[in-house]
């Protein structure tokens, strides 16, 4: 195969991880030669790209851009303030996403999600609906496969795609045939040039959708959905026709769709609020899709939740503790926060990404015992923290949990909500989650 590529490689793939790695088979898959670059000396990706692409070339480190290359197709993970990026820009050279080149080759529909936080929710939930109304259907993107793999997989009636705003920020073409925007908070901020930029990406989903869902509380949003032939909203407020919101009858809360109850956030059976919202904007999607309603609020009365998104760990000497490590950012630890009935002791902490921690402290004042501080960013969160609850700071997360236990009172919760990412101490939220999990069991012992 390889004796049919052209000698001088015209693409250069930036990022050799899970995202640069699909790009290799996929390259691999239409005999497109590429250069492979990462700014790491043992990228995690090295040895399966050699399996993947045995006569690859491939550039570690420096920021050197060869000679003949006309597109770069960059990993999401490095920001466009790197060198090479940053060079590739002035040359004018075209920098896109692996998102781009999966919806220039899709050949079936695909809904696009996006927002500061739900995405991987929302995802889920959409795909299960579209199962339970008999759909083939594959996800993936952020959460979980890369969407060039999908590409490789006997073709489903639909595509339901995870997306990130540094994914988006590089896609120029993205034919939705539902767009669905949850939210935008800052986050990544350290990523993006500014709030603006971030903005903008998230935005940019809607652009070539056929049809869109959007948040009622986000006018913006409206604005860029506007020539979309179709646009659903929904939120917590009593909707108007068409639209999905909440109604109260007889003094029980139901998810609706204009007048009509659909079923009662009782029957949900994942937790809190910010869910409540997530189930109203998979409702619409599957609504535009032309799912079945009873197959959707079926999805809707089984679906426990994601693991590491308010998950129920144990109950111990009569405090609760819940498992939110997948609150990566501030608004995401507010939501969950909000989501608790009682009184609360926090674990929090990590890399903050830049993130305002003024909001976590005036969104939670009245509702912590204390909070427990871990990682890179316990400093900067106390300073935020400590005027409105005692705050106390942990090395590890055995320490934190051992001490939240100590702080929490009869029927207080202790929630791991961190509006941080990991990675400062952990391979990932998942490890993090799983390290609170195992410091919660040995409390028993
Ligand atoms: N890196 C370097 N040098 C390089 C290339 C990467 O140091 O030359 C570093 C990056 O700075 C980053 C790490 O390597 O810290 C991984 O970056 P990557 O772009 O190679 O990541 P992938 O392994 O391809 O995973 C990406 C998404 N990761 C990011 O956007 C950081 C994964 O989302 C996604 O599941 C995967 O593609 C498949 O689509 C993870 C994520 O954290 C879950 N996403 C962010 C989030 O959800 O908040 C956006
Ligand atoms: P994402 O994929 O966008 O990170 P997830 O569905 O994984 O979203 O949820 C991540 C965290 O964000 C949850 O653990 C919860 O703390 C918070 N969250 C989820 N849905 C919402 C929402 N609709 N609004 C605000 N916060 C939310």
């Amino acid at each position: 195969m390889s004796g049919k590529k052209s000698k001088v490689a015209k693409d250069m793939v930036v990022g050799l991880g899970a995202t640069g790695l699909s790009i290799a088979r996929y390259f691999q898959r239409s005999d497109n030669n590429a250069i492979y670059f990462d700014s790491r000396d043992e990228p995690p990706g090295l040895e399966e790209l050699g399996e993947i692409c045995p006569d690859a070339k491939i550039q570690l480190g420096g920021s050197k851009l060869p000679r003949g290359v006309e597109r770069i197709v960059a990993s999401p993970g490095v920001p466009d303030s790197h060198p090479l990026l940053a060079k590739a820009r002035k040359k004018k050279i075209e920098i896109v996403s692996d998102i781009e080149l999966f919806a220039r080759e899709a050949s079936v529909p695909f809904v696009a999600v996006t927002g500061s936080n739900g995405k991987s929710t929302v995802t889920t939930l959409v795909y299960h609906m579209c199962r339970a109304d008999g759909r083939e259907v594959i996800a993936g993107g952020n959460l979980g496969e890369p969407s060039l793999d999908l590409l490789d997989e006997d073709e489903p009636d639909i595509y339901v795609l995870e997306l990130s705003s540094f994914q988006l920020h590089r896609t120029q073409h993205l034919p939705a045939e539902v767009a669905v925007l949850l939210n935008v908070s800052p986050d990544h901020l350290d990523w993006h040039v500014d709030e603006n930029e971030y903005r903008r990406s998230k935005y940019r989903v809607f652009a070539e959708a056929k049809a869109a869902v959007i948040n009622r509380s986000d006018e913006t949003a409206a604005q860029h959905a506007k020539h979309c032939d179709r646009v659903v909203s929904f939120g917590l407020d009593a909707p108007e026709d068409g639209q999905y919101g909440l109604r109260t009858d007889n003094g029980e809360t139901y998810l609706a769709r204009g007048e009509a109850l659909l079923l009662s956030t009782g029957d949900l059976k994942m937790y809190g609020r910010h869910n409540q919202l997530n189930a109203l904007a998979a409702l619409a999607t599957g609504d535009m899709l032309g799912l079945e309603m009873e197959a959707m609020l079926q999805v809707l009365v089984e679906f426990p939740g994601l693991p590491h998104r308010m998950q129920f760990v144990a109950r111990i000497a009569a405090v609760d503790y819940i498992n939110d490590s997948k609150a990566t950012n501030v608004a995401a630890a507010v939501a969950s926060i909000e989501s608790v009935d009682s009184m609360l002791v926090l674990v929090a902490g990590g890399d903050g990404k830049g993130g305002d921690f003024g909001e976590l402290a005036v969104a939670i004042e009245d509702k912590l015992r204390g909070a427990v501080l871990i990682g890179k960013d316990a400093e900067k969160l106390a300073h935020s923290l400590d005027t409105v609850m005692p705050v106390h700071f942990a090395d590890t997360m055995g320490a934190a949990v051992s001490m939240a236990a100590k702080c929490a009172e009869s029927d207080d919760t202790v929630l791991l909500a961190p509006a941080c990412a990991s990675l400062d101490q952990y391979s990932n939220y998942m490890e993090r989650g799983d390290s609170f999990c195992d410091a919660v069991e040995a409390l028993k012992q």
